[in-house]
């Protein structure tokens, strides 16, 4: 949902810069020779020659288009040379239009905060940087123009028939009267010339941009004039650029709401909002998206530039179009085995350059159901906290599936599920991983998983920082929260499959495995949709009685999206930081819980509903019970019997109370921490250790986190 936010009445200079024709240039790049010639890129599938995903601007020239395939292409230009995608693991292989994008953000992000938007797309805020030019070179005073910026395009500016469009942008560059904010936009057209330049040169791509006072206009002004130019947008030409912008054309109107003004009330373009009043707007789509739709309808967009030079969060799909959908469950686990494999080395990858680790592992799938008029329902996207390890990545995305197909197929008993075979079929699958944060770096990280109390003779008594956010594990929002450059990928990069399992089928009658397995996780589930509040789209299901729960499926799982419960979950947590995020972090990292901790653990949706009656959550109680001295089987009881006695309030007090023995901690635990963590956890730990301390002496909470996984 977009987000009104009030715009600075300070001048700022935003540029927003697209590379052309992106996976064109870096094949190019590799291969020299094609330089200047026809050229797309195409996903490997052998259908009608394949599917274009990145057609040059000579290409282009000749009629050819994104949306065509391969042999329509050549159809239309026979001279075309169509370059396969990379390939790895059988889907497109992405990591060299990855690093090049990285590339081009190193160059970028010198000259002001930078935030990477998708593969090939960049935020800048230009604002100190324009400052200091103006006040060091004004743009009156200068001489010599680099080409480059008389080349800019200067919206509203009037070229006459025959006058020099150069000269012209001379002119508006340098006139005197000029408003500080054109003046400030006039050292944005310099500085992002500059910097285009520099990208060029070291390597070798072109880009283009859009510079105004904000992220939309930028945006909006990047695509206009392409490739390897740009655009500037002075305030007075907002209007007139607004007035005929089609409303789809403008960012997040682009789906169901951009539908809803256009049918609803008639809009066309972004300019026809204006004849609506803020409050007629904010009846018909709420108070938010109405004041945004007031702002945007004049040109009003407060949004910062993240400085963000990494992507939120990282992904993997593949999309199994018509007969390639996958029919079974063992193609979807084998198919599910690769994405997992890859995610699980991009994620390795991030933990060692960026020492970031992940939180929370989604998976979205896109499949159909035979026979049924509502075959194209929404396969539900599941989430949980993310372990790291390939195989546990594999083992929980295999369980999220189930349990989101379980959920869509209806109850396992079902008489459609008889007929095992061909009921459904999955055409899209990917698993991502968000909720990236940082590893504090230093031996302070440690402190900060552990909440604040560290045991007294080790040298980091320090409380807690306010990292603590950072580590809340949360649900992600589905798609809202695999936004940015992931959200990206996944939706569009996607390469289409051409393999088809020819394996055992998967069975979803009573006996089957996958039945068993749903039900376990819906039983699961069940213990959040009880506690559901209402208009979530959480789907409660049949479920078993949850004692028969094998450890294995107590995980939380959370459907999408649920952004608002996140929100609250937050909120609930700001006077349990430190406790809340080490448990969570351990959490992810333990292969099995008891029922005791099933019972506590629990998704955002029952944070929401525990958070609304001013209670604490069930999380909430979970990580405040185990910060305590108290038997886990007594807190237990106290949760059940008066949440009262677990109660937020008290968590200050508790929190201090936190201690454990050293030699109650579990070494194959600590063995499935991320290695920054482990190292650290180590040198913590050496000083301290005492070999044979007897069992009965392990009386702490924190044994239960700790105690070896029996069920391994
Ligand atoms: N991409 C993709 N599948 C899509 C759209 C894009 O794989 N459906 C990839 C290939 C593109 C890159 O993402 O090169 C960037 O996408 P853009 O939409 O920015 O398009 P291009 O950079 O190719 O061209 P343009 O110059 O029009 O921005």
């Amino acid at each position: 949902m977009p987000v009104a936010k009030r715009e600075t009445s300070d001048g700022r200079v935003i540029a927003h810069v697209d590379m052309d024709c992106f996976y064109v240039q870096v094949e190019q790049r590799k291969q020299p020779n094609l330089r200047g010639l026809p050229t797309a890129v195409i996903q490997y599938n052998s259908f009608k020659g394949g599917a274009l995903i990145a057609v040059s601007y000579e290409a282009r020239n000749f009629g050819v288009k994104r949306s065509m395939r391969g042999d329509e292409a050549k159809d239309v230009c026979p001279q075309i040379h169509l370059v396969q995608v990379p390939v790895a693991r059988g889907k497109a292989d992405l990591n060299s239009y990855r690093n090049a994008g990285s590339e081009v953000v190193s160059i970028l992000s010198k000259k002001g905060r930078c935030e990477r938007a998708s593969i090939d797309e960049v935020y800048l805020d230009l604002t100190d940087a324009a400052e200091t030019m103006l006040l060091e070179m004004p743009p009156e005073a200068r001489e010599d123009i680099e080409e480059e910026v008389l080349k800019s395009h200067v919206l509203g500016l009037e070229i006459k028939e025959g006058s020099d469009a150069k000269e012209e942008v001379r002119k508006w560059i340098r006139r005197g009267d000029a408003t500080y904010q054109d003046k400030l936009l006039a050292c944005g057209a310099f500085i992002v010339a500059n910097l285009r330049m520099q990208v060029l040169k070291d390597t070798e791509f072109t880009c283009s941009a859009g510079i105004a006072h904000n992220k939309m206009l930028a945006k909006l002004a990047s695509g206009m004039n392409k490739p390897a130019q740009q655009t500037v947008v002075p305030q007075s030409s907002v209007g007139g650029l607004l007035e005929s912008l089609p409303i789809k054309k403008m960012k997040q109107l682009g789906g169901k709401l951009g539908s809803s003004l256009q049918s609803d009330l008639g809009c066309k373009t972004v300019g026809d909002l204006l004849q609506f009043s803020e409050e007629k707007l904010q009846q018909c789509y709420g108070i938010n998206t109405g004041t945004w739709l007031w702002n945007i309808a004049r040109g009003i967009n407060g949004e910062e530039v993240e400085g963000r030079l990494l992507p939120k969060s990282h992904g993997s799909g593949k999309t199994f179009p018509g007969p390639q959908a996958l029919k079974t469950l063992a193609s979807v686990q084998h198919w599910l085995n690769e994405l997992c494999e890859e995610l699980s080395e991009r994620l390795q990858s991030d933990l060692n350059q960026n020492k970031r680790i992940a939180h929370t592992l989604t998976l979205h799938a896109r499949a159909y159901k035979k026979g049924e008029s509502d075959s194209l329902r929404k396969f539900p996207s599941k989430s949980c906290p993310l372990r790291y390890g390939t195989t546990k990545i594999q083992e929980d995305a295999l369980t999220l599936f189930q349990a989101a197909l379980r959920e869509f197929l209806g109850f396992c008993n079902s008489k459609t599920h008889g007929n095992e075979n061909n009921n459904w079929g999955v055409t899209s699958l990917s698993v991502s991983a968000s909720k990236i944060v940082p590893i504090p770096s230093g031996t302070h990280s440690i402190v900060k998983y552990f909440g604040g109390q560290v045991p007294s003779s080790s040298s980091f008594n320090q409380p807690l920082g306010n990292a603590f956010d950072e580590a809340v594990p949360s649900s992600p929002s589905g798609s809202e929260n695999c936004s940015g450059l992931i959200s990206y990928e996944l939706q569009q990069n996607y390469p289409e499959g051409d393999t088809e399992i020819k394996n055992s089928e998967a069975c979803l009658h009573e006996q089957d495995p996958l039945c068993n397995l749903s039900r376990k996780v819906d039983s699961s589930l069940k213990e959040s949709s009880l506690e559901s509040p209402a208009g979530s789209e959480h789907r409660t299901t049949k479920s078993e009685p949850y004692r028969d729960l094998p450890a294995k499926d107590h995980r939380p799982l959370s459907s999408t999206p649920s952004l608002k419960a996140v929100e609250k979950k937050k909120t609930a947590g700001n006077n349990l930081k430190g406790n809340y995020s080490i448990m969570d972090f351990f959490n992810n990292y333990q292969n099995s819980q008891s029922s005791l901790e099933h019972k506590n653990v629990t998704n955002a949706h029952d944070v929401k509903t525990a958070s609304s009656f001013g209670l604490p959550s069930t999380m909430d109680s979970y990580s405040t019970c185990n910060q305590i001295e108290q038997p886990a089987e007594r807190c237990r009881e106290e949760i059940d019997s008066n949440v009262g006695e677990c109660s937020v309030p008290n968590m200050s007090q508790r929190r201090q109370a936190w201690d454990y023995n050293i030699d109650e901690i579990d070494h194959s635990v600590i063995e499935e921490l991320p290695p920054e963590i482990q190292q650290e956890f180590q040198a913590w730990l050496r000083p301290h250790k005492r070999p044979n301390v007897p069992n009965s002496k392990r009386g702490s909470s924190i044994t239960h986190y700790f105690l070896p996984d029996k069920s391994r």
